[in-house]
């Protein structure tokens, strides 16, 4: 009997510690998790990229990678980029990307069209890319307008979200043209839940 007890005492101590053990294994990555992300693979016409998007603990929404391109065609100088509100990519589209709608902006005021409408106050404006002599560009902006997490504001909407680079500069300008936003489109990435990536994964 004695031997017993001691052996089934043994035998509770090895299982809870096990599940310690374990809890806590399994307790890192889920904290690890709170910092993930979507990895947005761009391309173009000569031109490829990716751009990571996280969000952080504070709710903000940070968008970093890196853009390359042939200088003739993602020239040097600032670039217009934007979340735009359909989560397609169609070069052959006429005009090219044009299926991926216009800047992302939800809400019952949001108007996509004409894009310049509410330019610049849509929720998927962001700072424009600065592409150098070579073609390259690192982009890293923060934006407190849209969610990666379930919102009214979620990038992961109905109908997707996609991040498309302009071949103009965004001129950010209240009523401007639709050229003064961007003009035609060189590139377009699809923002989707099913590239989520940890947070190691950033520096690409
Ligand atoms: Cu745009």
């Amino acid at each position: 009997m004695k031997f017993s007890l001691q052996k089934s005492l043994f035998i509770f101590g090895v299982t809870f510690c096990l599940v310690l053990v374990c809890g806590f294994a399994l307790w890192q990555p889920s904290m690890a998790q709170s910092e993930t992300g979507t990895r947005v693979q761009i391309s173009g016409t000569n031109i490829a990229g990716t751009l990571i998007l996280t969000q952080q603990q504070n709710g903000l929404v940070r968008i970093r990678g890196k853009i390359q391109g042939d200088p003739a065609t993602l020239t040097p100088g600032e670039h217009g980029l934007h979340i735009h509100a359909v989560g397609v990519c169609e070069p052959d589209a006429q005009p090219a990307f044009s299926t991926s709608g216009g800047h992302f902006d939800p809400g019952d005021f949001g108007s996509e069209v004409p894009v310049e409408a509410n330019h610049p106050y849509h929720l998927g404006d962001l700072p424009n890319l600065v592409v150098d002599e070579q073609g390259y560009a690192t982009y890293n902006a923060l934006t407190s307008r849209v969610t990666l997490s379930e919102s009214p504001v979620s990038v992961f909407d109905e109908n997707g979200s996609a991040i498309i680079i302009h071949q103009l500069k965004d001129q950010q300008k209240a009523k401007g043209l639709a050229s003064e936003t961007g003009g035609g489109r060189l590139a377009c990435g699809i923002v989707t839940s099913n590239n989520e990536t940890q947070q190691s994964d950033e520096q690409v």
